[in-house]
């Protein structure tokens, strides 16, 4: 562990909303003692219809074997998440301020949204899907690039009550058809299609496939309302479809597939839609989104948010955490189908009335700088971005960061897996000029916002840990038999108490739900991440500690990828593990098995890569694909992955095998693994 510590910018301490050690645990102290009166004092900057029942603000428990685990904040109260976000917002005489700053793939594609234009486009969208019949609780799916009519289409739902369930756009349609069905939803909302860099993705047509798939189940959506962007883009490589080469002018693309009787253009249905919609009032626990995560059984969970909680958190942390101040302009790289781009593109900074910047892109396209060509633009106070583009855009010469000036930022976030130290000294010195406060927030899908992480004025920082609690939230460390770890010591991260913007249950499975996260350590919430604490009582989360990886950010379960590699007519068996990877962390290392045990060749790795991609996701795809006549497995069946782990790694001990079924298999599979 590094030792050195380095403190926040005394610039930075100035402003800040919290600028000392003794203000941030005295703050920290008072909401774990007394979380009501914490949360509640913060809950008055909000708009509530019907306030809070007092002695209901806050029931939970956590322990299963007390009775079903349930968490509730602010019983009784009702409230509307876009009110809250945008009306207030126009109200106080800040509709003119600019909400988002969109920056498309290309340069040249550009616009921005007030607040005033997305609370009259949120209510129009909100009119259409009432149109549709959408009502309070139905859910939509939304399958969508970073582009503005995302965060309009999810507050519209918001506006009326409808359960927004968005799906990451680098998903399969497998992967989407699957959380259709899981989720029922009746409305698709997607684009025609989107530039990557200089990759043309078909977002329609790969709806269409996997609405194909949600048939075939007896299940339909009723409709599938469809942006047209490639057709508004100005770049005229962007207006092309790529499919065919011609360009579309300003017709609509010849060639996306459609059924007359399910989708509909975005642009028609907004175009006599009323600009204006009465909020439909919600209880604080009226479900807000799904958005689904992986699992270690390989089946996807459903996390549900709910909304008064939800909001209040959502806003607290990106006010602290990136020391939000009006005037600000944040900058999120994340797409929206992840947690992070719900909460921190989406949901905080509009309920602190920031101005942000979303952006379509790559980090590479058109050139490596442009993230930094982006804060340059905009004058970006706030940028928040994840340890593998870091590692990625570090491996070229720092010149492309150099030549840009960014002395406009002052903090820095990292999110989605450990910051390695050389990845932290770079975004801290070459991005950050030594004078930004690093924000390395740990959180996830199912804590809904940030749950460890430094504040930005007060925070002395160590690359690579997380560091301390927010606001709400009691971190231990517990050893395999759910003993606390005091003080300096490693284990098992788990929560003793909810904060509001946690998770409430897997839809449509609270039995999953505890299961998952409350049975290992009966009364706290467990993570599946392992931590250190280190003597001066830092937080260092290591890593998943269950059957998951984390590829880029991206965290998906062993079973899953061997759920599709075993489809496979010539796979028999197949043991999935997680490798170092450079750039994105961790990579996928598979064990296959053939069907008749000797046929392994070139064209099935290149098969099962594609299955892979084409399944799950093009981020899912393995890095090594390698023969094993047999898997290394316990009299009782079970694989041995550590062993495999080991393996992957490059190691030649595997350690002790001698519960092995059979101890040949390890010399066989060392002398099969390829050289890479
Ligand atoms: C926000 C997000 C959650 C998992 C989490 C952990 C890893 C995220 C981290 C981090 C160390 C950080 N993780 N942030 N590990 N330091 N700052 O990524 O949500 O996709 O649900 O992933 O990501 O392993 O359990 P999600």
């Amino acid at each position: 562990m590094a030792d050195k510590i380095y403190y926040p910018n005394p610039e930075i301490v100035k402003r800040s909303h919290c600028s000392s050690m003794e203000q941030y645990r005295e703050m920290h102290r008072k909401s774990i003692e007394d979380p009501v009166k914490f949360w509640s004092e913060i809950a008055k900057q909000f708009y509530w219809e019907t306030p809070a029942i007092e002695d209901k603000y806050f029931t939970y428990n956590f322990n299963v074997d007390k009775g079903d685990v349930f968490i509730k904040w602010m019983e009784g109260a009702t409230t509307n998440i876009s009110f809250n976000l945008l009306d207030k917002a126009v109200k106080s005489g800040h509709g003119d301020k600019i909400a988002f700053y969109w920056e498309g793939n290309d340069p040249e594609d550009y616009s921005r949204l007030t607040y005033k234009k997305l609370l009259e486009e949120t209510c129009r969208f909100a009119n259409v899907l009432k149109s549709k019949g959408i009502t309070k609780g139905d859910r939509v799916v939304i399958y969508m690039p970073n582009i503005l009519e995302q965060p309009i289409a999810m507050l519209a739902c918001t506006r009326i009550g409808a359960v927004h369930s968005v799906v990451f756009a680098g998903y399969s349609s497998d992967s989407l058809a699957e959380r259709i069905l899981d989720s029922k939803a009746k409305v698709l909302i997607t684009a025609d299609g989107v530039w990557r860099g200089e990759k043309l993705l078909l977002l329609k047509n790969i709806c269409d496939e996997a609405l194909e798939k949600v048939k075939k189940q007896d299940y339909q959506i009723e409709c599938c309302i469809v942006v047209s962007h490639l057709r508004r883009l100005n770049n005229p490589q962007g207006r092309m479809n790529g499919v065919n080469g011609t360009s579309n002018g300003d017709t609509e693309l010849t060639n996306v597939s459609w059924d007359n009787d399910r989708d509909v253009w975005w642009h028609d249905e907004m175009e006599d839609a009323e600009p204006s919609c009465y909020p439909v009032w919600l209880a604080a626990e009226d479900p807000l989104f799904i958005l689904y995560t992986s699992g270690s059984t390989g089946k996807p969970k459903g996390l549900l948010h709910t909304t008064a909680g939800y909001m209040i958190f959502a806003a607290t942390t990106f006010k602290y955490v990136f020391d939000y101040h009006p005037g600000d302009v944040y900058f999120c790289t994340a797409d929206i189908g992840w947690i992070t781009g719900h909460t921190y593109v989406v949901y905080g900074p509009l309920g602190c009335g920031a101005t942000s910047v979303l952006f379509e892109g790559v980090p590479f396209y058109p050139d490596k700088d442009r993230f930094w060509k982006i804060v340059d633009k905009y004058k970006v106070t706030q940028f928040y971005t994840a340890p593998t583009a870091i590692r990625s855009l570090m491996k070229f010469n720092d010149d492309y960061v150099t030549r840009n000036s960014l002395s406009t930022l002052k903090v820095l976030g990292s999110v989605g897996e450990p910051i390695n130290t050389e990845a932290w000294l770079w975004y801290y010195n070459i991005v950050g000029h030594g004078k930004c406060s690093i924000s390395d927030t740990f959180f996830q899908t199912e804590t809904g916002g940030h749950v460890i992480t430094p504040l930005p004025g007060c925070t002395p920082m160590k690359p690579g840990s997380a560091t301390f609690p927010f606001f709400g939230v009691l971190p231990e460390l517990l050893d395999e038999d759910g003993h606390i770890v005091e003080g300096e010591g490693e284990g098992y991260l788990v929560f003793r108490q909810p904060w509001p913007g946690m998770m409430r249950t897997l839809y449509g499975n609270h039995k999953r739900f505890q299961s998952a996260y409350f049975e290992r350590f009966k009364g706290y919430y467990c993570t599946g991440d392992g931590a250190k604490r280190d003597a001066d009582g830092y937080l260092w989360v290591t890593g998943r500690i269950d059957d998951m990886l984390n590829v880029s950010g991206h965290l998906m379960s062993t079973a899953e990828v061997e759920n599709v590699l075993a489809e496979h007519s010539s796979v028999a068996e197949a043991a999935v593990v997680s490798k170092k990877h450079t750039v994105k962390g961790e990579c996928l290392y598979c064990f296959i098995t053939p069907s008749d045990g000797k046929t392994f060749d070139e064209k099935l790795q290149i098969e099962l890569k594609k299955r892979v991609r084409e399944r799950i996701g093009a981020f899912a795809q393995p890095d090594v694909i390698q023969h094993a006549p047999a898997l290394p497995k316990t009299r009782s069946g079970k694989i041995m992955r550590r062993m495999l782990r080991k393996i992957a790694a490059g190691e030649e001990d595997v350690g002790d095998t001698t519960t092995l079924a059979d101890e040949t298999v390890i010399k066989l599979l060392l002398e099969l693994r390829p050289k890479v």
